[in-house]
């Protein structure tokens, strides 16, 4: 797999338009400005393949990058306090459909801000994720703004806030800023994309 070489494909808003699933995806979800889209640059090793916001609740749209050997899927951010409540229904529909619409889907990683204990939303998403047994794992974002202290009490207590799924999923640490766990992530695609 050539990261280097990826390529943006296609946005989707609604889900009638979604593309066949003809290659795995790997999606990444998770609520908005959690650091998705710059996680997703690190990973290509490009500045700006995804849109990186400063304004919270602008990625609406599904969107899909070309690996060549599988698909990189950037699933629109949740819980942006003001979006309204058609665009929230929208997303639902758009959620549901993606879900249900017998892709193959190789592995989600869900990203959560390493900073905070997980929101309501990030642990529907985890129920939503484990009751339709997909494989997928947690990505805990934005580590360069902790300290040592700091990161070690987040450590202890995330394994206890995601203990109502079961079995703890496996935990990536990483930074878009230093790399951390970059490295790991990009194997672990290569891996879930080669079975
Ligand atoms: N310090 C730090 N900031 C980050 C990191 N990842 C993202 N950010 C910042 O968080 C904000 C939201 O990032 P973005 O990638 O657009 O989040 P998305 O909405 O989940 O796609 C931007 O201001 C980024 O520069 C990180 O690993 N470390
Ligand atoms: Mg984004």
């Amino acid at each position: 797999m050539k990261f280097e070489n990826a390529f943006f494909e296609a946005a989707f808003g609604t889900a009638g338009q979604l593309p066949n699933s003809d290659l795995p995806e790997i999606v990444f979800a998770g609520k908005s400005n959690v650091g998705k889209s710059s996680l997703i640059n690190k990973i290509f090793n490009r500045k700006a393949l995804a849109k990186v916001s400063s304004t919270p609740g602008k990625t609406a749209t599904v969107n899909f990058y070309n690996m060549g050997e599988a698909r990189l899927v950037d699933l629109p951010g949740y819980g942006y306090a003001k979006v309204s409540a058609s665009e929230k229904q929208r997303w639902g529909k758009l959620m549901d459909r993606y879900f249900s619409d017998n892709r193959n889907i190789a592995l989600v990683v869900q990203l959560l801000d390493m900073r905070h204990s997980p929101t309501k939303l990030d642990c529907d998403m985890l129920n939503f994720l484990a009751s339709i047994e997909l494989p997928f794992i947690v990505v805990m974002t934005k580590s360069d703004k902790l300290n040592k202290t700091e990161r070690q009490k987040r450590l202890d207590s995330i394994e206890k806030e995601l203990d109502f799924l079961e079995g703890v999923p496996h935990i990536v640490v990483a930074s878009s800023q230093t790399g951390e766990g970059i490295d790991e992530l990009k194997s672990i695609i290569v891996e879930v994309a080669e079975e």
